[in-house]
């Protein structure tokens, strides 16, 4: 209360569509392989469910993500661009995009500011936030896909709200985390909630 809220907005699953991307590249070029529908993916590695497929195709799949063009063609997820056009608006309200890249970098830490760039605008190039280690990161709310995030830092200052992916939507309810089910839900009330 009195202070301004800091929300850190992670980018592949939460604004960027990473895994339909992933599926769409990944069928186009490999048609002849067995793919995995978003609706039986489990996991927030890609990778590993590819490899359980069929051992192969791990290092296939990591080949689409590695391609040049894959991050900076990803469609945004429904309602993102909107949803985060508005809270940059909110009265007491910091917005970051915390996001990790991949290690191969030649081609996405570039297509990640591309992407900020072409649809949230130049300005919003002032709030990316690349690492590997968000936990180190403050912020009171990181709204993220990914189940677990972990870190160097035991205690992160954040809440982390998990955003519903097709990878995590068949977890277990959890207790202490909260969930945003799309950006068409009550993402609103999640900041009211921190802030109170
Ligand atoms: N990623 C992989 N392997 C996978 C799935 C995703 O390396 O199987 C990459 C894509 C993103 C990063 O660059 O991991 C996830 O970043 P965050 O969404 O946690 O920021």
């Amino acid at each position: 209360p009195g202070s301004r809220l800091r929300v850190l907005l992670d980018m592949d699953g939460v604004i960027a569509d990473f895994e339909g991307g992933f599926l769409k590249k990944y069928r186009q070029r490999f048609p002849n392989d067995p793919y995995i529908s978003l609706e039986e993916r489990r996991g927030f590695w890609v990778s590993t469910q590819y490899g359980e497929l069929r051992g192969d195709l791990c290092d296939k799949a990591i080949s689409i993500w590695e391609s040049k063009n894959f991050f900076i063609e990803l469609e945004p997820i429904p309602g993102s661009v909107e949803a985060v056009k508005e809270m940059v608006k909110m009265k007491n309200t910091d917005v970051f995009i915390c996001t990790s890249p991949i290690k191969h970098y030649a081609h996405c830490p570039y297509e990640k500011y591309a992407w900020v760039e072409r649809h949230l605008g130049p300005d919003f190039l002032e709030k990316v936030i690349l690492t590997r280690d968000k936990t180190i990161v403050s912020g009171d709310i990181l709204i993220d896909d990914k189940p677990d995030i972990l870190g160097v830092e035991p205690n992160p200052s954040w809440e982390h709200v998990l955003f519903t992916a097709c990878h995590n939507k068949h977890l277990p309810p959890s207790t202490t985390q909260r969930r945003l089910l799309s950006w068409d839900d009550e993402w609103r009330g999640i900041l009211v909630g921190s802030r109170s």
